[in-house]
């Protein structure tokens, strides 16, 4: 009897719990901001066949949504957009029998490769965005992204496979796209910001909910519920473009200069972006639109007092920018010629998220054919065999950052950045290293 009444209880929790997540956002299961599903540009991809009533699909009746057929080579064509099993499956496939359209994008003709891409019929202005996927574990890029008039914003384009670096296949890429230039302007259309994150995992290897908040004067990036980066509207400046009304898209796209797929890569039978969901949600704008992240960790992260609190090793040098530069007062050089890098060991939690971001250049690059490169690494956070690292390779100053949990007995790390594989010269700056909230957890019965 007693086990019976058990078992009963159980049931409704469970009930109670997924109808809670369903009308949530990942980040905010008890829905304390008071958020709305907008039902016209959300889907959970339960029934027999993709909502026409809902969705574009590209390609259909040679329709192509802003005139974009595919990156080619690859072409958007109907057939590559199914439901089954209460999933999105955007199926890309090595398919050179096809009928491709005539004619280049961006220097390559439609062949061999045919993908699929899908955008709402309906617009929708600021909210809480969020997909639950697992993109397809190929050379290609999976995407969810927002366009409308004068902006892009990608929430994510990921590589499954990455064979000439690894660790991309590890990268939660988020960029803005500037479409209000003039289409003359060298910078039209062209990414105006982006955030570069690094996962402990392969993404392409399992599901995971990405998610962003977008206020009117802000933006929040998040993992599994978990904020990992937040920018203001203020801070960008001119780099912000998200103004406008924007169509939801989700696709797969081929980037042949990056990574050109092969038949072995693809296959007849074709790789799967599979989408449980796309959820938006709106609210009410709120005052409460400050970026609460935590504090960076990390004292003197952009030496204006010099080298104090580092070490270094190797032909590692304080430059004075004079305030020329945008890096500020003082950036970090390590020389060309020998093993150089600048670290510490810095106490922190167990169990606990981090983000570790630097912002760094190598001014030999010429984005042709020489390409010098740093890292920036954290290790010994108590994961055995977790050493991430990651690579920097422009020649103007850029931001990346590297996501990591520290083990359940840490309490502290080594961060650095190096040019030791290469030797070659690099610089550094503006160091942050800053503890991630914990996912918040559905309150019982509530
Ligand atoms: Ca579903
Ligand atoms: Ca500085």
């Amino acid at each position: 009897m007693n086990k019976l009444i058990r078992i009963g209880t159980l049931c409704v929790a469970s009930f109670v719990t997924t109808s809670v997540l369903a009308q949530s956002p990942y980040s905010d299961p008890n829905n304390k901001q008071g958020w709305t599903l907008n039902k016209e540009v959300s889907d959970e991809f339960n029934g027999a066949s993709i909502d026409k009533d809902k969705w574009i699909v590209q390609g259909e009746n040679d329709h192509y949504e802003n005139n974009f057929k595919g990156r080619a080579p690859s072409q958007f064509v109907p057939h590559a957009v199914d439901v089954k099993n209460g999933h999105l499956v955007i199926t890309t496939r090595w398919e050179p029998n096809f009928k491709f359209l005539k004619g280049q994008h961006k220097g390559y003709k439609y062949e061999n490769i045919t993908t699929g891409a899908i955008i709402t019929k309906q617009k929708f202005k600021t909210g809480y965005m969020e997909i639950k996927c697992k993109p397809a574990d190929a050379p290609l890029s999976s995407a969810f992204w927002f366009t409308g008039k004068g902006g892009e914003l990608d929430l994510f384009e990921i590589f499954g496979k990455y064979p000439k670096d690894k660790h991309v296949e590890k990268l939660y890429h988020t960029s803005f796209h500037d479409w209000g230039k003039d289409r003359k302007d060298p910078l039209y259309g062209k990414t105006s910001w982006d955030n570069k994150a690094q996962l402990p995992y392969r993404l392409a290897a399992d599901y995971h909910v990405y998610g962003c908040e977008w206020g009117e004067d802000f933006l929040k990036l998040y993992i599994d519920g978990q904020l990992i980066r937040c920018v203001t509207k203020e801070e960008l400046g001119d780099k912000w473009v998200m103004n406008n009304e924007q169509k939801v898209w989700v696709d797969n796209e081929v980037f042949p200069w990056k990574v050109n797929p092969k038949k072995e890569d693809i296959t007849e039978k074709g790789v799967e972006f599979l989408v449980d969901y796309v959820r938006v949600w709106q609210r009410k704008p709120s005052s409460d639109v400050s970026c609460e992240i935590h504090e960076n960790v990390l004292e003197n992260a952009d030496f204006d007092n010099g080298l104090e609190n580092w070490d270094i090793e190797g032909k590692v040098k304080l430059v004075n920018a004079k305030g020329k530069n945008e890096a500020g007062m003082n950036y970090i050089k390590l020389g060309a010629g020998k093993e150089s890098t600048i670290s510490r060991t810095v106490k922190l939690k167990p169990n606990t998220t981090y983000v570790l971001s630097a912002s760094a250049r190598a001014p030999m690059t010429n984005m042709k054919d020489i390409w010098q490169n740093g890292w920036l690494g954290v290790k010994a956070f108590g994961k055995k065999g977790q050493q991430p690292i990651i690579k920097y390779f422009k020649n103007e100053w850029y931001r990346q950052s590297i996501v990591f949990t520290t083990g359940q007995f840490a309490n502290q790390t080594y961060i650095y950045f190096t040019n030791k594989w290469q030797k070659k010269e690099v610089h550094v700056d503006y160091f942050e290293l800053t503890e991630v909230e914990a996912a918040p957890e559905v309150l019982d019965g509530k």
